[in-house]
């Protein structure tokens, strides 16, 4: 279904802003009734094993999605002023790598470093044709109206999306080539396993000569690594816990939060760090929504999530095997944050 916002809000945008943006949602309806029947499957398959695990989108209320853009800030959370730094840095490199070429971001978000790449593109005398790709509407619509506001020449094709749908559904590109964007490290929220999958989604959506752009954190001492995760102001802590706050709203369930506590490590042998909530008594919560009664012992966890580490040879590796040849990576002078863009051969 596609579904242009301004049938319903014509008169919000100016008109230049109006013919320069579309918005489609590829959410479709017999999809959201399915997912509404499927909902909270996920949380009860998490809570019933053993370890007990949620999915990290969970943290994703509009609290969470508020919290992160907090870590982002923090002093001891590096990764996002790296990779900022980076794109800073290479972006005019990138650009002319590339050529002109439509730019697709997985999980756009309020689109702050694609401004680097746009920036870029523009001074090169390339037109700019952005598609961004967020599960938020909301989301998307704010930040696209900004971007338009501020870049007269840009294009907008918003798609609200999970990341599945968006790839294969992508449309033919009037410009000479694509970069599909992933950034951000994301892909260490991802096992190994989906990642492979991930890369195949990636591999099948590109013709053959364009590009797959992609930021990640790489390996490091464990102290600097513990430290993003368990910053002083406890910012991450709250990010962590709010999860059950969340779930307390999602499936009417009695978390008390003061039962719990943020655990974060760095797994050395997985290289990932591990983000856990911690039982701090043995309890029994309700989860009604879903009928649900889940059992904690003292001290027992569930894991919220795994931020994998990257190894930037063993990754290039596996991009090479899925088709998806790096041509450049660049990285900081700590060597901490890697941004490599591959293309489809
Ligand atoms: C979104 N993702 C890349 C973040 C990360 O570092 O893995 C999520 C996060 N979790 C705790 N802090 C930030």
């Amino acid at each position: 279904m596609s579904v242009s916002i301004f049938e319903t809000a014509s008169n919000i945008y100016p008109r230049a802003i109006e013919q320069r943006l579309q918005i489609e949602n590829l959410i479709d309806p017999a999809a959201i009734a399915t997912s509404r029947l499927t909902e909270g499957k996920d949380a009860i398959a998490g809570l019933t094993q053993t370890p007990k695990t949620l999915p990290p989108r969970y943290f994703y209320d509009d609290r969470g999605s508020q919290l992160f853009e907090q870590i982002c800030e923090l002093p001891e959370y590096y990764l996002t002023r790296t990779e900022t730094a980076i794109l800073q840095k290479y972006a005019t490199e990138i650009a002319r790598l590339t050529g002109a070429c439509e730019l697709v971001e997985l999980g756009s978000g309020s689109s702050t470093k694609t401004r680097i790449l746009l920036d870029a593109y523009h001074k090169l005398g390339y037109p700019l044709h952005y598609i961004p790709v967020d599960v938020s509407a909301g989301i998307l619509e704010s930040s696209a109206k900004q971007l338009l506001t501020d870049y007269t020449t840009l294009k907008v094709r918003a798609l609200a999306s999970t990341y599945e749908l968006a790839l294969e559904r992508l449309a033919p590109t009037f410009l000479p080539s694509r970069t599909i964007c992933f950034i951000g490290s994301t892909l260490g929220n991802l096992t190994p396993s989906e990642s492979d999958e991930f890369f195949a989604r990636i591999f099948a959506a590109l013709e053959v000569g364009e590009y797959f752009l992609l930021g990640v954190d790489l390996q490091k001492p464990k102290s600097v690594l513990e430290a993003a995760y368990n910053d002083r102001q406890g910012v991450t802590a709250a990010f962590n816990l709010n999860m059950l706050q969340h779930l307390n709203w999602r499936y009417d369930s009695n978390f008390e939060l003061q039962n719990f506590e943020h655990w974060a490590f760095y797994n050395e042998t997985e290289h990932q760090i591990e983000m856990h909530l911690r039982s701090l008594r043995s309890q029994t919560v309700q989860m009604r929504s879903l009928n649900l009664t889940v059992e904690f012992a003292e001290r027992e966890t569930i894991r919220t999530e795994i931020s994998r580490k990257f190894n930037l040879k063993t990754l290039q590796q596996q991009l090479q095997t899925q088709g998806l040849i790096p041509l450049q990576t660049w990285t900081d002078t700590k060597n901490w944050f890697g941004l490599l863009l591959c293309q489809k051969k």
